[in-house]
């Protein structure tokens, strides 16, 4: 299995280098590492950063967590499986290994890292976690989705999350991942990852209130929409 580790990152300078270089560089199932961090317009040396550590660099001109992922995607067509994780050192990248490994025993389409049980103190405002508990009910409710979190560490083969046909391209698009998996009955699992502060640098989205309203409000909006939208393809699985 080949896998793309792609980290969208937004001014992460202070963080990304250090990282990049804690990514394993074998794990179990897992014949090749490469790592893609995709630069949202950073006004500081973030890809320079990432460069040093061995990154490849893709760069995205239009601004948004989805359009940065996306074109991680894009840049993965060797890849097998991909996985998304945050660029400001939240996550522990030794961590992978558990999000692979359902996966690569083929008993999981999407691997979600939660969060819910290992949060460092000071990490998660309260805001974030009521709304994370909120629409991980409302995931249940609307999808029979039994997840504890959203959280955006994750790993997914790739043709499937192609199938997906992905259009949020914002804040909407783990939880866009989500919905539109469970509507195609993808195999979900949830493995418990921990949670920490980011290493350095500012917080772009719930530690700001411009970054809290965009994305409550996507975060909802998504997760609402599509529960109301017809399911055209469930019988087909990967649209194969
Ligand atoms: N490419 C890209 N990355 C983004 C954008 N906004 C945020 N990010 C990255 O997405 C990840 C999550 O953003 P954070 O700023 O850490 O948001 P947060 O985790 O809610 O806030 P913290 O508590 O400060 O960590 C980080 O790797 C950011 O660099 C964006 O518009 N484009
Ligand atoms: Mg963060």
């Amino acid at each position: 299995m080949r896998m793309m580790v792609i980290i969208p990152a937004l001014n992460e300078a202070g963080n990304i280098r250090r990282l990049v270089g804690e990514i394993p560089s074998t794990l179990p199932f897992v014949s090749s590492i490469h790592v893609t961090v995709v630069d949202n317009g950073s006004t500081d040396e973030t890809a320079l950063e990432a460069e040093k550590a061995g990154a490849k660099v893709v760069y995205e001109p239009r601004r948004g967590y989805g359009y940065a992922c996306a074109a991680g995607v894009g840049a993965a067509a060797n890849a097998d499986v991909v996985v998304f994780m945050d660029g400001d050192g939240s996550f522990d990248p030794a961590e992978m290994a558990l999000l692979i490994r359902p996966i690569a025993e083929n008993r999981a389409d999407l691997v979600f890292g939660s969060r819910a049980a290992h949060i460092e103190p000071g990490s998660m405002p309260p805001h974030q976690r009521f709304g994370n508990r909120l629409v991980s009910r409302l995931m249940g409710l609307l999808y029979g989705l039994k997840v504890t979190d959203l959280g955006p560490y994750r790993a997914i083969r790739r043709d499937p999350l192609l199938s997906l046909d992905m259009c949020e391209m914002t804040f909407g698009w783990p939880v866009e991942m989500m919905v539109k998996a469970a509507r195609r009955d993808f195999i979900m699992v949830e493995v418990p990852v921990h949670y920490r502060k980011r290493w350095s640098g500012q917080s772009k989205v719930s530690g700001t209130l411009r970054g809290t309203l965009l994305a409550t409000y996507y975060i909802l909006g998504v997760t609402l929409r599509y529960a109301f939208v017809p399911n055209k393809s469930s019988n087909d699985k990967f649209n194969r």
